[in-house]
Parts: structure tokens; C-alpha cells; sequence
């Protein structure tokens, strides 16, 4: 048994060190230690060995299996590495060819749709104007006739901040600042962030509004209908409908809500529109005399209209989309729609 495994000692090292390639050193692992290899056929010799001798020599035997695989394991090593050092010599770069493509991201739907009304009215002459997402009481509120205790402070479902501060229900504080800060007439919106405690398919705790607000001497119910229409078929069609209902805001008298025809159903009646054939898409209304006079500034000579819409809910109609949520869960397969 010692002089067979010398031999095949003998044979696996000539062997291993002539080969310069992987394929034969294929060969010699699967001679050496495979089924039908050198050390199968020493462990089939075993059987025949009295136990002492087994002892012995499968010691044996186990040294050479290992002493077989740490050489091919340090030849495929050596292999490697030269094949490695052999395509860096061969192989070359070309430096003309051209780079791989970066793939760019896109402005959020709700960005897009924010940009579009955004542009439709300063096309109408409207100003943009920013203002803090926290406001005190008195600015999203008191100013806007809506004072303590009024039923319309439950509507908005306020989130509170320690020392009486809130989060904007709406972006109407902006024009008030911008009221008290400067003299009619003027034409503004005011896009932003809002918040209000509520969450369901339609309600998310933050949204986007825009809202306007013009004032001039003379501007009139006509005046806010007019710009609603052309607002509206800019970002929905040509051919849309619109219909103002009668409603009711502390801000605004007259006040009312305006409907387009179904952009799902064109007014046939389907779910979203509750079989209707009609959408509420936003409010509007004349600035309400107390609001002027909070500001300085005098009912009897000025006049103005004011609207307010929201961002999401009018990208749902736009595009489609059943589940406002779908806007702030940033999954790829929904946002690369867009
Ligand atoms: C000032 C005076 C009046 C803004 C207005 C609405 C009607 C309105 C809602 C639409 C959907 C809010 O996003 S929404 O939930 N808004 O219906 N907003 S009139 O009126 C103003 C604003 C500022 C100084």
C-alpha cells in the first residue's frame, strides 16, 4: 500500500507540474479524485485489510487525498492569476467608445401638475408667493373670519403645535400677508404644502393647494367665472364643462364650488362621479368684506374673488388615479408613469 500511494505520489506530482492550463488539470483532479480516481481504487484496497491495518492505512490514504487537493487547489490559484496577467496584456480599452447612458430621474407628478397651474396663471398674470407652513392662530383663523368656536375649525381638522402655533390648513395666511404688506391692486397664488388630520383614499395628512387671490376696483363674480373656465380647459381639454353650485366659506360671499364634467365617464355617470356625470375640482368666491377690513384694506373701494384647489385631487382626476396615497408611497413602478 505505501509503495502504491509513493508511486501515485510520484505520477500526481509530474503531472501537476507540467500543466499550464485548465483543462488538464480537470483531468488530473478527476484521476486522482474522482469515482474511478487513485484514491477510490486505494479505499476499495482497504476492504480487505485486517482492522489494524485500516487504521494504518486509511491514514495514509486520508494524507494523500488532502495532500491532492491543496496542490490542485494552489495550481488553480497559479492558473488564474496568469490567465488574469495574460488578458491584461492581450485585452484592450477602447477609450472612444462611448460611456453607458445615466439614467436621469423626473420631477414628481405631483411637481408637474404644481408647475402646469403654476405657469397657467402666471400666463394670466398672477404673481407666485411663499409663505411659512406654520402659522400662528390669528393668520390661518381670525383674519380670515373665522374666529374661535366657528364650526369651520372642526372642518379643517387641525394638527396643534405646543404654544398655540398650527400647521396651515390651507395657504390663505399667505395672502394675508401679502395683503397687509402691500396695496391693491394685485393678482396672486399661493402654492404650498397644507396639513390636516385626516387620512383615507382621498386624505392624506399633507397636501398641495394652490390658491388665488385678485383684487382690483371693479373685479367681479364674472371676472372669477372667466378665469375659472380658462384655467380649467387649459389643464383638462377644451371642450370642458363647468358648472358653478352655490356653497359657503367664512372667506368668500358669494361662495361655490365648481364642478367639470366627468373626465372618467365624459358625464355619462360612473363610480367616481357617483353616476352624476359631474366632479367637484375646486371653491371659490368673492373676498368677504370682514376679511378686507382685517387687513386695512376698504370693502367699499375694493373688490376681489379668491379660489382654492387641491394639487392631488386634481392630478387623481387628470390621470386617473383611485388611491391618493399612491402620490407618497415613492414606488418606482407608479412614479415612472409619469
Ligand atoms: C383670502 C380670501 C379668500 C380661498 C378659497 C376655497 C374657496 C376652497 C378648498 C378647495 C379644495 C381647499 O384644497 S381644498 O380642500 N378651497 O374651496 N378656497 S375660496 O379663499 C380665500 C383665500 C385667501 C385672503
Amino acid at each position: 500500500m505505501i509503495e502504491t500511494i509513493q508511486k501515485y505520489r510520484q505520477d500526481f506530482n509530474s503531472r501537476v507540474s507540467s500543466i499550464s492550463a485548465p483543462e488538464p488539470l480537470k483531468q488530473l483532479r478527476i484521476d486522482f479524485l474522482g469515482k474511478k480516481g487513485c484514491v477510490q481504487a486505494l479505499m476499495k484496497n482497504l476492504r480487505q485489510a485486517t482492522s489494524e491495518e485500516k487504521q494504518q492505512q486509511g491514514k495514509l490514504i486520508n494524507n494523500f487525498k488532502q495532500y491532492v487537493e491543496n496542490q490542485l487547489k494552489s495550481k488553480e490559484e497559479e492558473l488564474g492569476k496568469s490567465a488574469n496577467r495574460i488578458s491584461q496584456k492581450t485585452e484592450t480599452f477602447d477609450t472612444t467608445l462611448p460611456g453607458r447612458g445615466k439614467t436621469s430621474g423626473t420631477l414628481h407628478p405631483i411637481t408637474q401638475v404644481m408647475e402646469e397651474i403654476k405657469a397657467i396663471f402666471l400666463g394670466l398674470g398672477f404673481q407666485v408667493e411663499e409663505g411659512p407652513e406654520i402659522e400662528t392662530d390669528y393668520y390661518n383663523f381670525e383674519a380670515l373670519n373665522i374666529p374661535k368656536d366657528h364650526p369651520a375649525r372642526d372642518m379643517q381638522d387641525t394638527f396643534y403645535i405646543e404654544g398655540g402655533a398650527v400647521l396651515r390648513t390651507h395657504t390663505s395666511p399667505v395672502q394675508i400677508h401679502v395683503m397687509e404688506n402691500s396695496q391693491p391692486p394685485l393678482r396672486i397664488i399661493a402654492p404650498g404644502k397644507v396639513y390636516r388630520c385626516d387620512s383615507d383614499v382621498s386624505h392624506t395628512p399633507m397636501f398641495h393647494q394652490i390658491e388665488g387671490l385678485m383684487v382690483e376696483r371693479n373685479v367681479s363674480f364674472s371676472h372669477l367665472k372667466g378665469i375659472m373656465n380658462i384655467f380649467l380647459q387649459e389643464v383638462f381639454g377644451k371642450d370642458t364643462q363647468v358648472r358653478f353650485r352655490p356653497s359657503f366659506f367664512p372667506f368668500t360671499c358669494p361662495s361655490a364650488e365648481v364642478d367639470i364634467q366627468c373626465v372618467i365617464c365624459s358625464g355619462k355617470g360612473c363610480r367616481v362621479c357617483s353616476q352624476t356625470g359631474w366632479v367637484e375640482i375646486l371653491g371659490a368666491g368673492m373676498v368677504d368684506p370682514a376679511v378686507f377690513k382685517s387687513v386695512g384694506y376698504d370693502p367699499e373701494k375694493w373688490a376681489g374673488f379668491a379660489f382654492g384647489l387641491g394639487i392631488e385631487r386634481i392630478s387623481m382626476l387628470k390621470y386617473g388615479i383611485n388611491d391618493i396615497r399612491l402620490f407618497f408611497e415613492n414606488d418606482l413602478r407608479f412614479l415612472k408613469q409619469f
